[in-house]
């Protein structure tokens, strides 16, 4: 067999990493074999050949400098949670919510499907780190991937060449994260703008600490740093190691005086996570400044101070275009000034991107997501919605100044919310760390029309990570409730919904630079100054416990509503956790029975007896 030259570089000394290469490069026949570095170089250079090749095209220098449009095959446009395999070795490691299918067997399926699979292609060896370089709460990745828009990617996603390659020893250890778009070319064979593979497999060796991916470019398929390493093998890291690699975004909040909390916050899909991590304060609030350390994922660890500290392990963000506006988001708008990749958006005629929402009134006319001609009345959206911009996070005006610190910054608290038209109020505080693991457990979302039997249906996303936790879900409860009692100072655990409806479907919370009120109040009982009732759900803000300036006509009335606990619904709520609870019963912590219990007798006593009795709120 012709042998591939590897090409290393000197810098490389890792001997597990060399075997590595040497294997991948046997296993998938590439042409050539490319170390990427990770400088400004290279990246212009590939995206130059990529422009070439028909995979980007470049926007207007003027309207967005460096910056460039891809469109992804139409079968290929988001995470394949059907294609997603947690294989360890035994099956009730990866509990009942993830595909398992046993790792030998799952690795002769993959070595067949990789097998010549980068003929005609340049396997491309990208080192990258999660986290600033150097932290000891950082982790070294590598991925091998026959993608350059992947590479493109993965250098604004992560700290990605050179640097992050050299502070692998000879023996360290790494995440090998191997990738195929599974389009090998024969001899002469024209390549396609978006290569890809309708076979689809994104697999996971918990126990090795390895990913295989085949078959897709996109997104959390392909950049293997993201959801696969810094979700679902590094769930399983922090698991066995102390820690939690969790699917928060996180937000830093400075008072007036200068004092500044750092908050974690866990929302499933669609409830704005980015837009919280990146929101303005109300002009009235004078003084109150968010600032941005993340807007996906954290990785935190316990400190000597029995504090929980966390990082960002990314780089850069990968929002949702569609909905995003200088109205819904400033801070994420401003970020898109230069230097990003536009995934399934819309062409201008002048050479910009556009999408559903950014702006109030729609170009006359556009190119859309599969490069057709698009008018506002073809009755099609002109973006996919699951359309995507890559953007260095640096670029965010709202970044905080320790979103880079290697100790990470120290957690206030942490926030759960979900979508819910009915029966969550708008905020609440559990009574301890154990009734707050079991309120983030029981996290929850309203399900879209389409897939609810009936309304008010909930599909439940505990700590919104069903799609990423690498382990039993029931393992992870019970990880998450040993955390808490190791810890001198844990952080606060909130409850919030920003979606309660009225009787007319019609929202009763503004939301959006208005959820700052909120956050307010939760530093406010943070540090203990901030007055609250208590209810069977825990601790409730009263009217005037809320920061009102500039909203003045807010009233009691509303704020009732919004608060309200009604008896019944809650009764239901709590039974309708049973659902889930029940299909991990076998590793589910024993104080989930008894929280629940005493949440239901407490709801049974008579509402006189609660210090907020419903009918009492609006007087308090
Ligand atoms: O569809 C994809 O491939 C991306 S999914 C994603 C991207 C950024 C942040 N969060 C998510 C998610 O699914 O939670
Ligand atoms: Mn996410």
């Amino acid at each position: 067999m012709e042998s591939i030259p590897l090409n290393q570089p000197a810098y490389v000394r890792n001997r597990k990493l060399l075997q590595w290469v040497k294997e991948t490069v046997e296993l998938c026949r590439p042409d050539s074999v490319y170390w990427c570095d990770g400088s400004q170089e290279e990246y212009d250079r590939l995206c130059g050949e990529m422009v070439e090749s028909g995979t980007f095209i470049r926007l207007s220098e003027e309207k967005r400098p460096n910056s460039f449009l891809c469109r992804s095959d139409p079968s290929d446009v988001a995470r394949v949670e059907d294609r997603t395999f947690i294989c360890s070795r035994r099956r009730q490691d990866a509990g009942p919510t993830n595909n398992w299918v046993a790792p030998k067997e799952m690795k002769a399926s993959l070595n067949k499907l990789f097998s010549g699979c980068m003929r005609g292609r340049t396997m491309y060896v990208i080192p990258f780190s999660m986290g600033p370089l150097g932290s000891h709460i950082s982790h070294i990745g590598v991925e091998i991937s026959d993608s350059p828009y992947v590479v493109t990617n993965m250098r604004i996603m992560t700290r990605m060449g050179r640097a992050a390659v050299e502070l692998l020893e000879e023996d360290s250890d790494f995440v090998p994260c191997l990738h195929s778009v599974g389009a090998p070319l024969e001899p002469g064979q024209q390549d396609v703008p978006w290569p890809c593979n309708d076979t689809k497999y994104i697999v996971h060796f918990p126990e090795e600490r390895s990913i295989v991916s085949f078959g897709s470019g996109y997104g959390g398929n392909a950049l293997l740093g993201k959801k696969c390493f810094a979700l679902r093998i590094a769930s399983s890291m922090a698991r066995d190691e102390g820690w939690l690699a969790e699917h928060m975004l996180i937000l830093g909040v400075e008072s007036p005086e200068g004092e500044k909390d750092y908050v974690a916050a866990a929302f499933p899909s669609a409830c704005g996570k980015t837009n919280f991590a990146m929101m303005i304060p109300p002009d009235a609030m004078e003084g109150w400044k968010i600032t941005t350390i993340g807007d996906d994922i954290a990785w935190i660890k316990p400190g000597k101070d029995g504090r929980l500290h966390a990082i960002n392990p990314e780089f850069g963000f990968f929002g949702v275009a569609p909905g995003t506006s200088v109205k819904s988001n400033p801070n994420a708008m401003a970020t898109l000034y230069a230097n990003c990749i536009f995934t399934n958006v819309a062409l201008t005629p002048d050479g910009d991107v556009w999408w559903e929402d950014m702006t109030k009134t729609p170009p006359p006319s556009l190119i859309d997501w599969q490069g057709k001609p698009w008018t506002p009345d073809c009755g099609r959206p002109s973006a996919h919605p699951n359309a995507r911009f890559t953007s260095p996070a640096h670029q965010c005006p709202s970044i905080d100044p320790d979103w880079e610190n290697p100790e990470g910054v120290p957690i206030s608290a942490f926030i759960f919310g979900g979508r819910r038209g009915d029966t969550i109020p708008l905020v609440y505080q559990s009574a301890n760390w154990y009734y707050g693991v079991y309120l983030a457990a029981t996290m929850g979302s309203e399900k879209t029309a389409a897939a609810a039997g009936k309304i008010g249906d909930v599909r439940r996303d505990p700590y919104a990570m069903i799609p990423f936790c690498g382990y039993h879900m029931g393992d992870y409860f019970n990880h998450w409730l040993q955390i808490g009692r190791a810890l001198s100072s844990p952080p606060r655990i909130f409850g919030v919904n920003w979606f309660r409806k009225d009787e007319n479907g019609k929202f009763l919370w503004p939301g959006f630079g208005e959820n700052m009120r909120v956050l307010k109040w939760i530093i406010g009982r943070v540090h203990g100054r901030a007055a609250a009732v208590e209810s069977p759900l825990g601790w409730m803000p009263k009217y005037e416990s809320v920061d009102w300036r500039g909203q003045e006509e807010f009233s009691r009335e509303q704020f009732s509503k919004l608060m309200s606990v009604d008896r019944e619904a809650w009764k239901q709520e709590l039974f309708s956790h049973e659902e889930l609870l029940e299909k991990l019963y076998d590793k589910l912590p024993k104080e989930f029975t008894h929280i629940r219990e005493l949440m239901l007798s407490t709801l049974w006593m008579s509402p006189e007896h609660w210090e907020l009795a419903p009918e009492r709120y609006s007087e308090q």
